[in-house]
């Protein structure tokens, strides 16, 4: 699915800001139809944002139903005779969307953008008023899934096995865009080779409205000058003197579609950014543009403090620079497609990402009773995750495949993390899920996030699969505290797994870290035991050719459900929720950087404390800094 974006023939508008926002506890306004009418109440939330960081209070933290967003908007008075397309990023979980009295959109999946052309309920010029309802639940065939349990006393409790809060609500961009009629529907390019500086690119074009028209595609480089270009709406166009996208040097071009009228005017252009790099496996190595790539960085979430899982672009460009301060190459979107505003970044700054759906929790044996507070269930039944899940699962990888195939930043599918592997349902669950995942993109690998009980013997499904992502946490939820007996059993495994001949990265290993908590003892929860955990997985993965990467969990400490053991969150971050570094990220600098002593900061201006400066009291030794003038 395409990206609103902007054009000679196109236009958007971001319906962003405050919205009236209404909960219904009680399950109301559908029947009552809220959508005719103003919302009840005077509350307003900032889209985008999850509701429940944003409203202070458990009624709203913990609110499990509908929610309700209402806002009026003046379509642009040049639009007249176009078609107009409402498009939401993402509502989490679902959403029905009315504009004035007419639904025109309902959608399922809480982390990938759809739309609908409302051209037929709007007109150019006139303001209209636009009502979401978001449900927040999550059930047995939802995607991540989970149930709505009622307790004795009559509350519910929104049940889930993924070690996440279920932040919900419109977390993303939501937006009125315009094409011509007759206009591009999709637009895909992959690199099929690069021989010497030639670069070879297949590209596809689906044009709807009237049919007939002929395609045009022009490849600009990134100055915008033209390099090739070719008819038709499929077909292959070389790039002499070409610049790859790489690792660390997002080179981009440019692929600008064009449906062309009858005397060769163009209806309608759509510009497609694109980077010419291949992927490839080849024994145990991962091979971007034929070079062996190793993966340096994190599992990460979409989690900051007050909007949630809203996307926040200041969050975003600073969470990439300490990516890049740490010496990190690369991450995965655990555990479900991000905003995707993360992958154009990338995209432009040659980060490489592991791209994941949200088949997060199919797992019903994780942490027994931690996670899982229902108690023990069978992971597949037909009371539990069935062909509905599957049904719900296969659709997500459709719409994550959608939106992210022309990124070239996104080097191979997660289809699943920490899956129930064990049992031998998961096996006619997964065959059909990866077939479909090949046959919708054949050029990126295809890998799920192995649960750490899912160990060489008993794992039933990693054959189906191009690399093996492993989560691992020996010294922490096994062998806690004993580094020794932890490194022993991480190499061991880590050495079966080599036999399989694929390439391995290890997607998940930490130690929960409470910030400035120190120990002689270097004792679990310390920051010492952070790093000397951390540093005894980095000497197995040396020792093991098979390993191409090293993803911590996590970047930064998130929030989760309460639980005795979480407190305030998940705290295996390198960073605080509120991104300062833990003593662990010199080290990872250390390493990532391949520099021996932490690099100084040498470039920055010094800003004094005024107070200090009267009193005189600079400790002795101790060099005062240069003052800027
Ligand atoms: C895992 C999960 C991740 C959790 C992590 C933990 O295996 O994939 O979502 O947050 O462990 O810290 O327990």
């Amino acid at each position: 699915m395409l990206s609103p974006r902007e054009s000679a023939t196109r236009e958007r508008v971001s319906l962003d800001g405050l919205w009236r926002f209404a909960l219904d506890p009680e399950g109301r306004g559908r029947s009552e139809r809220w959508w005719t009418d103003e919302l009840p109440g005077d509350v307003e939330v900032p889209v985008p944002a999850s509701f429940n960081a944003v409203l202070p209070g458990r009624e709203s933290h913990d609110h499990i139903g509908d929610v309700w967003y209402q806002r009026v908007v003046r379509v642009p008075r040049g639009w007249d005779g176009e078609r107009i397309v409402l498009r939401l990023d993402a509502a989490t979980h679902r959403a029905v969307v009315w504009v004035s009295d007419t639904q025109v959109a309902e959608h399922e999946g809480g982390y990938t953008p759809f739309e609908a052309d409302i051209s037929e309920q709007v007109r150019a010029g006139e303001p209209v008023r636009v009502t979401v309802v978001v449900n927040t639940e999550l059930h047995w065939d939802s995607i991540p899934p989970g149930f709505v349990q009622e307790l004795e006393d009559g509350r519910l409790l929104q049940q889930y096995f993924q070690d996440f809060f279920n932040y919900a609500g419109l977390n993303r961009s939501v937006w009125l865009y315009v094409t011509p009629r007759t206009h591009v529907d999709d637009v895909t390019v992959a690199t099929t080779g690069i021989d010497g500086d030639t670069g070879t690119i297949d590209y596809r074009v689906a044009v709807a409205g009237d049919g007939g028209h002929p395609v045009r595609v022009v490849v600009r480089d990134a100055g915008g000058a033209e390099v090739a270009r070719a008819d038709g709406a499929e077909g292959t166009v070389r790039i002499e003197g070409v610049q790859p996208w790489r690792p660390g040097a997002g080179y981009l071009y440019t692929l600008e579609v064009a449906v062309l009228g009858a005397d060769g005017e163009v209806v309608d252009v759509y510009p497609q950014p694109f980077g010419v790099r291949t992927v490839a496996v080849d024994g145990t190595r991962f091979l971007i543009n034929g070079e062996p790539f190793y993966f340096t960085g994190f599992g990460k979430h979409e989690d900051f403090p007050v909007h949630g899982r809203g996307f926040d672009p200041a969050a975003m460009v600073h969470d990439f620079h300490l990516l890049r301060w740490i010496g990190a190459n690369s991450f995965r979107t655990s555990h479900y497609p991000y905003d995707e505003a993360f992958l154009d970044y990338a995209d432009r700054h040659g980060v490489v990402v592991m791209d994941e759906t949200a088949a997060v929790g199919l797992n019903l044996d994780t942490g027994a009773g931690v996670l899982n507070q229902a108690g023990p269930m069978e992971t597949y039944s037909d009371s539990t995750i069935d062909a509905r899940t599957q049904e719900t699962h296969r659709q997500a990888i459709r719409e994550l495949i959608a939106r992210d195939k022309n990124h070239p930043c996104v080097v191979l599918w997660s289809i699943a993390n920490e899956p129930d592997t064990v049992s031998p349902a998961a096996r006619p669950y997964f065959e059909p899920l990866v077939a479909e995942t090949r046959r919708l993109d054949p050029t990126r690998p295809v890998a799920f996030a192995n649960f750490l009980k899912a160990t060489p013997d008993l794992d039933v499904i990693s054959d189906l699969f191009d690399v093996l992502l492993l989560n691992r946490y020996y010294g922490w939820y096994v062998q806690t505290g004993d580094l020794v007996a932890a490194e022993r059993l991480l190499e061991g495994e880590l050495r079966e797994w080599a036999e399989r001949g694929k390439p391995i990265v290890m997607t998940e290993y930490g130690a929960d870290t409470q910030p400035g908590l120190h120990s002689m003892l270097r004792e679990p929860w310390s920051e010492e035991f952070q790093i000397d955990l951390l540093a005894m997985y980095h000497r197995v993965f040396d020792r093991i050719d098979a390993v191409v990467g090293e993803h911590i969990w996590n970047f930064a400490d998130f929030a989760t459900r309460a639980g005795i053991s979480r407190v305030d969150g998940n705290k295996k971050g390198i960073f605080t929720r509120d991104r300062r570094p833990k003593s662990s990220a010199q080290a990872l600098r250390q390493r990532w950087h391949g520099t021996e002593e932490p690099q100084p900061d040498t470039t920055r201006n010094v800003q004094q404390d005024p107070q200090q400066d009267l009193q005189g009291d600079v400790p002795q030794g101790v060099q005062q800094p240069a003052r800027q003038a």
